[in-house]
């Protein structure tokens, strides 16, 4: 089909600090709330890995830098560390070798012609703000605006586009509600609505500090990456699997966007989901789903653009409880059928679904006022022996692509970029580096860490090539 993608379409690709740098300790940095997880109990990650080493990007930025030229990506999205820059979390203490290595970075991408995507917080929150209660304690949200301002203020004359939290979907269920992330706690069916509540309050601070401090002299744009899965009713014609795909993506993509781009508030049906299993368990603590005050700046408009992970799609029904005990799923009453004709890629979470990445796009364009949109992550692992002729990789990103095209092409939607998840192997989370979504593999097993591409970053490499000299005009 006729090349849809805009002159200045984004062809990145995306990383997070810890995932990559290693570097734990090095320098003066902070212990984050990851380090301490890893550190920590044993069973809570593959093979008891941790990232104090992973990629070695904080000693060897520039072989990632090479990465990124052999690609050539217009932009690159990386994270930065909170206790890298603030190893207390707080603007009290400054780590100038932080503030110097991210410095470096910024600069030489800019040098290369690579534009910085900087995300400020991806799953790593300083020990020591933990300490003091973590994202379930409200004073989170001033703590955030602070560190956000200090990014703002060091970095914001060089970047441009800014992702305050990423997921934070993600650090509410996974580290709140399941345990199997950082901070690891399992307080099902009430801590991940606080959590997720205090970050939509940090990220609506930092957007207005940014707004009304720096947006005048350095005109960038700032929103936050909400991730989710497409869903559909598993069958079309019931109404009751309509209600739970519904209730299935107000859950994960609503939770987050309908208050920065519907409502200022959490959408309807969530709340009345969560109230009346409320009341089917006798539990009478109020809504666990809090209220935004009327005395703080509204999250209402609080994202100059859509920032979207996608990964993968699911068919719903309703299902999935708990028993007697309170939890997300039971609110939500929603069950995930996979569609067997869907391949698996690595982990069996990931569906390799390209067409649900172009529906999303389309229910994003129609339910939040046809906002720009930035796919910020979207990917496809690897398990198992290392294949470096990773064909269906190959075939993933291709019709990936074409089905952003056809978005912005068919549907109108306006997708100003791409970022391949992710540039390198990486520190997979509780996976460890049992799974690999590089384009990028990086052989561990060596002090130098050496970065190799596969064949499925020689294939985007093309993509970004031919539609970087033949864009519509
Ligand atoms: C992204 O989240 C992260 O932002 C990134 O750091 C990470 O490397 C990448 O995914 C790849 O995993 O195990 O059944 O509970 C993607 C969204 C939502 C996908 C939670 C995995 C867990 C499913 N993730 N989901 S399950």
């Amino acid at each position: 089909m006729a090349n849809m993608f805009p002159c200045d379409f984004a062809w990145g690709a995306g990383t997070a600090a810890y995932q990559i740098e290693g570097g734990w300790d090095a320098d003066g940095k902070g212990p984050s709330i990851w380090d301490t997880f890893c550190h920590g109990e044993r069973g809570r990650v593959f093979g008891e890995q941790s990232g104090d080493v992973a990629c070695d990007s904080y000693e060897l930025w520039e072989e990632d830098l090479k990465c990124i030229q052999q690609l050539g990506l217009t932009h690159y999205r990386l994270s930065l560390s909170w206790a890298r820059l603030l190893p207390d979390g707080t603007t009290q203490h400054v780590n100038h070798k932080g503030v110097q290595y991210y410095n470096k970075v910024i600069n030489d991408l800019l040098s290369c012609n690579v534009s910085p995507m900087v995300t400020l917080y991806h799953f790593d929150l300083p020990q020591a703000l933990q300490d003091q209660g973590g994202w379930k304690s409200p004073g989170m949200a001033a703590l955030f605006d602070s560190y956000a301002q200090f990014c703002f203020q060091t970095f914001g004359d060089r970047v441009k586009l800014w992702i305050t939290i990423n997921e934070p979907y993600v650090c509410a269920k996974l580290g709140h509600e399941d345990g199997v992330h950082a901070p690891g706690l399992k307080e099902p069916g009430t801590a991940a609505y606080l959590v997720g509540h205090n970050m939509l309050r940090a990220h609506a601070m930092a957007w207005h500090s940014y707004n009304s401090l720096y947006r005048p002299a350095q005109r960038g744009a700032v929103s936050l990456a909400i991730n989710s899965d497409w869903a559909e009713p598993l069958d079309p014609a019931s109404t009751e699997d309509i209600a739970a795909a519904e209730r299935y993506l107000a859950f994960t993509l609503g939770w987050f966007a309908w208050p920065v781009f519907v409502t200022g508030d959490y959408p309807e049906s969530m709340r009345s989901a969560i109230d009346a299993q409320s009341k089917k368990l006798g539990y009478n603590g109020g809504s666990r789903l809090p209220r935004f005050s009327k005395d703080e700046p509204s999250v209402l408009g609080t994202a100059d653009f859509f920032a979207l992970n996608y990964y993968t799609s699911r068919n719903v029904k309703p299902g999935g409880g708990c028993g007697q005990m309170l939890c997300m799923k039971a609110d939500r009453d929603a069950e995930e059928v996979l569609d067997p004709s869907w391949p698996v890629c690595g982990v069996s979470w990931l569906a390799v679904v390209p067409h649900g990445l172009r529906k999303l796009l389309k229910y994003i364009k129609g339910t939040f006022n046809s906002p720009a949109v930035y796919i910020t992550e979207n990917g496809f692992s690897q398990t198992g022996p290392v294949q470096t002729e990773d064909v269906q990789r190959c075939a993933f990103y291709r019709d990936t692509i074409l089905e952003v095209a056809k978005a912005i092409g068919e549907d109108g939607v306006d997708v100003q970029g791409y970022f391949a998840w992710s540039l390198l192997d990486n520190f997979e989370w509780s996976d460890g580096f049992s799974v690999r979504f590089g384009l990028f593999h990086v052989d561990l097993s060596k002090a130098e860490r050496t970065r190799a591409i596969y064949r499925s970053g020689q294939e985007y490499a093309e993509i970004i090539m031919k539609h970087k000299t033949h864009t519509k005009d």
